[in-house]
């Protein structure tokens, strides 16, 4: 074992960045990023970073930022303490053995073990994932304040300032109806500029989606991300069969590679979200790609709204993965008031130019992390507005 390789010591940090404005899913409205930043030193003193972001607490999937922060100061680090940083998948092992599910903690953990080993033998990640593939990817801009006029005056900037042409809109807070004739709106002002997709986030039934999706690809949207419950894969699987002109995409399904076997098999969906936290980390990630692959399943490159740090590490293994993709939607940092890094991402014509190392090739600014430390903020979680989204 190469002693400098060690894992010495971990930290775990929860900080609290706020949007720069609300933005609405189907379960609720978010107006802060409470991610949870790991610090990982190594016995040769490089010190890697990793991060876990949640949107609105445990209200996507059941981790939570105070779960993820607790699952690993209590069980993931002890375990990858002492341990050969060098050995990712007998790392992962040992976090499997010793935490079940938790995938989003183990990811950030995993994270910045591959960024202080990369680090360490000053890489970029991305040579330890498989090399790369792609400079560059499409960047897609959600839309997301749930008003018309305020969407297509974001989108409008947007296309001006050459960042984004791909936009995709939030839905299913309202009636179906409400939310079809939201979209067409907004189709119809940037008709011919960009292209438009939606994220439904679980929000329909299988009638309801059968019903309406059929009229949002009649509006113009061409991808369809997550419109029913995760586990309604059946539902999913007859709109795939049937859904002329439009592909459908999972998220929320899409976890584990058992998930994506599963899918594949059943010839549930046209694409995959790739996100490196719900897949347990960037090798996973490769799994459930790998399995797209195999399928004929395309990929996109999702998101958790990470700030540039886990946006980064995305980008790494994005960038190696190859077979038929839509771009990514890496605009985490972009919707932070202020990013945890020295220099982000670039964006050029549309395109997130994808970094090149040492580690995630972004260097973090300690005097950032302790600037929405919410331990030093003197802050207590505050998540989501539920507003009217909570049935009475
Ligand atoms: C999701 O479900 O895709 C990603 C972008 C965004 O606006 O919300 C997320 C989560
Ligand atoms: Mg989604």
């Amino acid at each position: 074992m190469q002693e400098s390789l060690i894992v010495e010591r971990i930290e775990t940090r929860i900080l609290d960045i706020p949007t720069i404005r609300a933005h609405k899913l189907s379960f609720g409205a978010i107006r802060q990023q409470s991610p949870v930043i790991v610090q990982l030193w190594l016995a040769g003193g490089v010190c890697g970073f990793g991060e876990a972001a949640t949107i609105g607490g445990p209200s996507w999937n059941e981790e939570s930022p105070e779960s993820i922060r607790h699952a690993i100061d209590s069980y993931l680090a002890p375990a990858v303490i002492g341990q050969d940083a060098g050995r990712f998948e007998a790392l992962l092992a040992r976090m499997y053995a010793v935490c079940k599910g938790n995938l989003f903690a183990k990811s950030a953990v995993e994270m910045a073990v591959i960024d202080a080993v990369a680090r360490a033998h000053n890489l970029p990640a991305w040579q330890l994932l498989g090399g790369k593939r792609h400079h560059s990817l499409p960047l897609a801009w959600t839309l997301a304040s749930g008003e018309v006029a305020v969407d297509v005056e974001e989108a409008q900037r947007m296309l001006a300032e050459r960042r984004h042409r791909i936009f995709k809109i939030k839905i299913g807070a309202r009636e179906p109806a409400a939310d079809v004739a939201h979209v067409s709106q907004i189709a119809r002002a940037l008709a011919g500029q960009a292209r438009l997709t939606v994220d439904v986030n679980q929000a329909w039934d299988g009638n309801t989606a059968r019903r309406y999706l059929p009229q949002l690809v009649e509006s113009g949207v061409s991808l369809i991300e997550q419109p029913v419950a995760r586990w309604n894969v059946e539902a999913l699987k007859n709109l795939t069969a049937t859904l002329a002109s439009a592909l459908v995409m999972a998220d929320e399904t899409v976890c584990t590679p058992q998930d994506a076997m599963g899918l594949a098999r059943q010839n549930a969906c046209h694409v995959f979200s790739l996100k490196v936290a719900k897949h347990g980390g960037l090798l996973q990630t490769r799994k459930v790609a790998a399995i797209a692959e195999a399928a004929d399943i395309d990929w996109y490159g999702g998101t958790m709204l990470e700030t540039s740090l886990g946006s980064a590490a995305s980008a790494h293994v994005f960038s190696t993965l190859g077979a038929s993709h839509h771009g990514c939607e890496l605009f985490g940092p972009q919707l932070l008031v202020d990013d945890i890094v020295e220099a982000r991402m670039p964006i050029k014509d549309c395109e997130l130019q994808l970094p090149d190392g040492p580690g995630f090739g972004v260097e973090v600014s300690l005097s950032q992390l302790q600037r929405f430390d919410r331990a030093r903020q003197g802050l207590t979680a505050v998540h989501v507005d539920f507003g009217q989204y909570l049935a009475t």
